[in-house]
């Protein structure tokens, strides 16, 4: 069976995460489109780096992504580090000839964006981004429904991503509040990933309309070099940095194909832990997710008997997507590994099969196109367009 190894830039909460799947990924896909081999893991100094070898389960550590990158050992590239490092290290990949995995937002703006998916084309290499929540299952089948028709024409939408971990002033400012380090605050960070969602499920966004805000304009500074999020203490007493990144944002959306909707997302919204949804409303039917019951569709459907019509629950099992390959009987839900598991079967079947993943850098360059439309909206107050890419 064909093997490929790889190497693993960043060793922080989504090293953690994709060292799982890597491991785990063939015992729900038998046989698999590739072993994936855990073979040399990076990080910025030597303890990190060597600790990460022992605990992500790597046969080597380096401290030099470039080095790394042009190993002809080295097949696949998984970038997990902050969004400021994204283009370097994928540009650098492709120009080796690497398949490449990069974490969510692709990049710092559409510019760096684009510059990636020219890089990738032109090394005709496998490439997708991690925009892990499309492929939970119950939106897979929310998908499958609406391509069916069986909700009808798509009149409405509402998405948003509704997180608490920095609601308090105490949390520390980790990268994701700064500009040079993250590009943009919730709206890159969770915002992609509802845009993802929802571009996915409805279709291409036309032009939006937003309002960008900035509600804790200074922080703790944060120490040590891991990211300090929701674990963290709140301690407000000491030294503090400014926050140049959003806290929220919420745009009205235009949609190419006519339906319209908002999307809304924030890291401030207290209760809400991990709060991603949308609602559709087709000409048929509608349907809604949750990702907190994550297992679970809501679906309407204005077939049904006048005196049964209401909102159904489908709750995820062997019957629906991937449902064969998880877990025998239903019940038994799946959680936020499973999904990651998911996208890690698909982005080697994508490179089984010689093509881009899904979503693709393509995607992700289209998706920073409409986050930068966002910002720019919030500056200017008015529809900014997303025109053809
Ligand atoms: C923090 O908001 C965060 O870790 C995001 O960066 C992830 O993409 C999301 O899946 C969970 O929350």
């Amino acid at each position: 069976m064909r093997k490929l190894n790889i190497a693993m830039i960043g060793t922080g909460f989504m090293g953690k995460a994709h060292s799982l799947c890597y491991s785990a990924m063939p015992s729900f896909f038998w046989p698999p489109p590739a072993i994936p081999v855990r073979k040399i893991v990076v990080d910025v100094n030597d303890a990190l780096a060597s600790g990460a070898r022992d605990r992500l389960g790597f046969e080597e550590y380096a401290t030099n992504w470039q080095d790394v990158v042009t190993r002809s050992d080295i097949d696949v590239v998984d970038i997990c580090t902050p969004n400021n490092s994204h283009a370097e290290i994928a540009i650098a990949a492709a120009k080796a000839g690497k398949h490449i995995l990069c974490e969510k937002p692709l990049a710092m703006d559409a510019t760096e964006a684009k510059a990636m998916l020219d890089a990738v084309e032109a090394a005709g290499v496998t490439h997708m981004v991690a925009f892990n929540y499309r492929q939970t299952p119950a939106v897979i089948m929310a998908k499958q429904l609406i391509e069916s028709g069986r909700i009808g024409e798509i009149l409405t939408v509402r998405g948003q991503y509704m997180q608490d971990w920095s609601a308090d002033p105490g949390t520390p400012l980790s990268w994701r509040f700064q500009k040079k380090l993250a590009g943009s605050g919730a709206l890159g960070d969770v915002g992609t990933h509802v845009i993802d969602m929802v571009r996915y499920l409805v279709g291409e966004f036309e032009s939006v309309n937003a309002i960008v805000r900035t509600h804790i304009p200074e922080r703790p500074l944060q120490t040590g070099a891991f990211d300090k999020m929701a674990s963290a203490s709140r301690d407000s007493s000491g030294p503090k940095g400014p926050v140049d990144v959003d806290d929220a944002f919420i745009t009205m959306i235009r949609f190419e194909n006519g339906a319209a909707g908002f999307i809304e997302a924030t890291r401030n919204a207290y209760g809400h832990h991990n709060g991603l949804g949308f609602e559709i409303n087709g000409t048929r039917g509608s349907i809604i997710f949750d990702y907190q019951r994550m297992n679970e569709l809501k679906v309407m459907l204005a077939d049904d008997p006048q005196d049964l019509q209401g909102f159904r629950t489908l709750h995820m099992g062997p019957a629906h997507p991937y449902g064969e390959h998880l877990w025998p009987i239903p019940g038994l839900g799946v959680g936020y590994i499973d999904v990651k598991i998911i996208e890690c079967f698909n982005f080697f079947k994508a490179i089984a099969e010689g093509r881009p993943g899904e979503p693709s850098f393509r995607d992700g360059y289209q998706i920073s196109r409409i986050a930068d439309a966002i910002v720019a909206s919030g500056v200017s107050q008015k529809w900014e367009r997303i025109s053809d890419f």
